[in-house]
C-alpha cells in the first residue's frame, strides 16, 4: 500500500487510501459488487467471525468499496474511522440505537430536520429515551438541560431549515463536563466548511445524498468518529438494529462526488452569497437567514466557525405563506424539490414538506415559521439563478 498521505483537502478527497498499482493499474477504485466473501478455509471464516482476523465477511458488515469511502470521509473530517450507511437517517438512527438505552436522556436543539425530529419523538421516546429540546444557542440553557442521565447532546449546524448555528466547541465543553457525548449533523456545512471533531464533537453524521454525492443521483449516509465508537455503530447499530448499510454502487458514486466536493462548495458559497445579498435588499422580502450576511443574528459565530457560509438560504416574503407559494410556483429554472446540495438549484416549503413531521404548534415552538422558504443554491450560472428568482419575486409582488 502506498503510504504517501497528501496534505491538501481536495488532494486527499481524490487520492487518499487508494493505490492503482494494487488494482491492475486502474485509475479509479474498483466497485466491489458482492454480497458475500469466500473464506480460504472454515478456520479462517471462523476467525473472521470471532474478530481474530481482519477481513470482509458479508456486505452488511463491510465491503472494500465502502471501506475506501469510510476512510476518506473520516480523514476529511479529522476522525479516526467512518461508516457508510443507507441514508442520512440510517446514519442518525444507527448511531442513536448504538448509544442510547431506556432511561437515558438526549438533549437536542429546538430546530432539527423533520425526520430526525420525528425519529426522536416517535422512535426514541417510545423506547424510553427522554428527549429535551433546549435552546443550544444559549449556553446557560444547555447547562440547565443537562441531567445525570444525559447520555448524548445532538444538533445540526447550520440547522435545517432555519439556519440556526450552534457553537460546537462551547456546547461540546458543557456536554463533556456533564459526561455526555456530542453528535453533530454536518450535512449543511460539509467538512469543507466545518470539522466538528476538531472542535470537540465525538461523532459526526451526514446525509451523503446532499453535497457529498452532489449530483442528486443517490441516497446515502455517513458517520465518523473514534474507531471504537464506529465499531460499536457498525456491529450493533447498523448490523443488528437498522441494517441500514450503503450499497457498494452508491459508495462508488459518493467517492466520485467527493473528488469535486471542495471545488463545488467554493462555487456554491460564492453564488449563495450573491443570492442572499439580492434577497436581503429586495422589497418583497421580509427576512433572509444566511450566515454570511452581516445582519444574520449569529454572523460573528459563523465567521469564527465557518471559513465559508454554505449555499442554503431560508427566507420569508412580506406577503407570507401565500406570496411564498405563488413565487415558488412561478420559478422556471429552480426546481421545486426537497433535498439539497445538488448541481440544480432546489426550492421547497419546509412547513408542508421537509418539516411536515412537526405539528403546526410544534413548528411554532421550534422556530419554523409557516411562510419560510428554503433554497439550495446550485451550480448553474449565477445570472440565470438571479433572473429566475427575480422574475418570480417581481411577478408575485
Ligand atoms: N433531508 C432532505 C431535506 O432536508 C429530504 C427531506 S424530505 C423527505 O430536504
Amino acid at each position: 500500500m502506498n503510504q504517501h498521505r497528501p496534505n491538501g483537502f481536495a488532494t486527499r478527497a481524490i487520492h487518499l487510501g487508494y493505490d492503482p498499482t494494487e488494482h491492475a493499474g486502474a485509475l479509479t477504485p474498483p466497485l466491489h459488487l458482492t454480497s458475500t466473501f469466500a473464506f480460504d478455509s472454515v478456520e479462517q471464516g471462523a476467525a473472521l467471525f470471532a474478530g481474530e482476523r481482519a477481513g470482509h465477511i458479508y456486505s452488511r458488515i463491510s465491503n472494500p468499496t465502502l471501506d475506501l469511502l469510510e476512510r476518506r470521509v473520516a480523514d476529511l473530517e479529522g476522525a479516526e474511522a467512518g461508516l457508510a450507511l443507507a441514508s442520512g437517517m440510517g446514519a442518525i438512527t444507527s448511531v442513536m440505537w448504538s448509544f442510547l438505552s431506556p432511561g437515558d436522556e438526549l438533549v437536542t436543539d429546538r430546530t432539527l430536520y423533520g425526520c430526525t425530529f420525528a425519529f426522536m419523538r416517535h422512535g426514541l421516546a417510545k423506547w424510553g429515551v427522554k428527549i429535551t429540546h433546549a435552546d443550544l444557542t444559549d449556553l446557560d440553557a444547555v447547562r440547565a438541560a443537562m441531567g445525570p442521565r444525559t447520555r448524548m447532546v445532538y444538533f445540526e449546524t447550520p440547522a435545517n431549515p432555519n439556519m440556526r448555528l450552534v457553537d460546537i466547541a462551547a456546547v461540546s465543553a458543557v456536554a463533556h463536563r456533564a459526561g455526555a457525548m456530542v453528535v453533530v449533523d454536518n450535512t449543511y456545512a460539509t467538512p469543507v466548511l466545518t470539522r466538528p471533531i476538531g472542535l470537540g464533537a465525538d461523532i459526526v453524521v451526514h446525509s451523503a445524498t446532499k453535497y457529498m454525492g452532489g449530483h442528486g443521483d443517490l441516497v446515502g449516509g455517513i458517520a465518523v468518529g473514534r474507531a471504537e465508537d464506529m465499531m460499536q455503530v457498525r456491529v450493533v447499530g447498523m448490523k443488528d438494529m437498522t441494517g441500514a448499510v450503503m450499497s457498494p454502487f452508491n459508495a462508488m458514486l459518493v467517492l466520485r462526488g467527493l473528488k469535486t466536493l471542495k471545488l463545488r462548495m467554493e462555487r456554491h458559497c460564492q453564488s449563495a452569497a450573491i443570492v442572499a445579498e439580492m434577497l436581503a435588499t429586495h422589497p418583497g422580502i421580509a427576512a433572509v437567514y444566511y450566515p454570511g450576511l452581516a445582519a444574520f443574528a449569529q454572523h460573528a459565530l459563523a465567521k469564527r466557525q465557518m471559513p465559508g457560509f454554505g449555499a442554503m438560504i431560508a427566507f420569508e416574503l412580506k406577503g407570507g405563506l401565500e406570496a411564498g407559494m405563488a413565487m415558488m410556483n412561478r420559478l422556471k429554472l429552480i426546481r421545486r424539490a426537497v433535498s439539497l446540495g445538488d448541481a440544480e438549484s432546489l426550492i421547497q416549503h419546509p412547513a408542508s414538506m421537509t418539516h411536515s413531521t412537526y405539528t403546526a404548534e410544534e413548528r411554532q415552538a421550534h422556530g419554523i415559521s409557516e411562510g419560510l422558504v428554503r433554497l439550495s443554491v446550485g451550480l448553474e450560472e449565477i445570472e440565470d439563478i438571479l433572473d429566475d428568482l427575480l422574475q418570480a419575486l417581481n411577478a408575485s409582488q
